[in-house]
């Protein structure tokens, strides 16, 4: 699914973002910002170990004690298509999202689109942060993404030429795809 807001192109695809061709795609790590599973351990291993070792080089000089929830850091691709990874922290949820894991997870968003602005990257692709090990309700997690998203586009206009969602799997694509039929027929 593809729309169009002012001059940018807010996309859904399905697939796997390491394969993504946008300038940045980005990971959902945790504070450690060592690796781990699902997204982030595909980036990690197919990105190669440069994104490592620049994310050890963040944690020691920026970072000592993590990164916090909701922010984000900048590497570059590695062995990836993307030139950038951007490193974002979402919050951990335990199903139903409270207004304080919400207000997290738009930081998560809002803090990488403004950290890919200020590194001049015109094509970023997410993946659904917080809604594989993080367990927030998907749903919830969907329209938050997809708002603040879209306010970002609004508040910055013509800055980005394509904002893609990349999710994993049939049934994450159509929880998007649902979510971003109610927003845009409200607003
Ligand atoms: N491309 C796109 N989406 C993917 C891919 C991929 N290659 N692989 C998984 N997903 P998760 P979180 C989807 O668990 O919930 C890690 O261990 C997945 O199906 O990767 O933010 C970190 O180190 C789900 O829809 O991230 C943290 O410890 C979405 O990506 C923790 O998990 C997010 O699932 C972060 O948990």
């Amino acid at each position: 699914m593809k729309v169009k807001i002012g001059s940018t192109t807010l996309s859904l695809v399905v697939g796997d973002i390491t394969e993504a061709d946008t300038q940045a795609i980005v990971n959902a790590a945790n504070s450690s910002l060592m690796g781990g599973l699902g997204v982030d351990g595909a980036i990690h291993s197919k990105g190669g170990p440069s994104i490592l070792e620049e994310c050890k080089e963040i944690r020691k000089t920026l970072y000592p004690d993590g990164l916090p929830t909701g922010e984000a850091i900048i590497t570059s691709g590695g062995n990836l298509k993307a030139k950038y990874v951007i490193h974002t922290v979402g919050p951990i949820c335990s199903g139903v999202m409270t207004e304080k894991e919400k207000k997290l997870l738009s930081n998560a968003y809002r803090n990488s689109l403004s950290i890919a602005k200020k590194y001049n990257i015109k094509s970023i692709s997410f993946p659904s942060i917080s809604t594989g090990a993080y367990r927030c309700n998907k749903k919830e997690a969907s329209k938050v993404a997809l708002n603040t998203v879209i306010n970002f586009i609004k508040e910055n206009p013509d800055w980005f030429e394509e904002i893609r969602f990349v999710l994993f799997t049939e049934d994450i694509y159509q929880i998007y795809k649902q979510s971003l039929e109610e927003i845009l027929n409200v607003s």
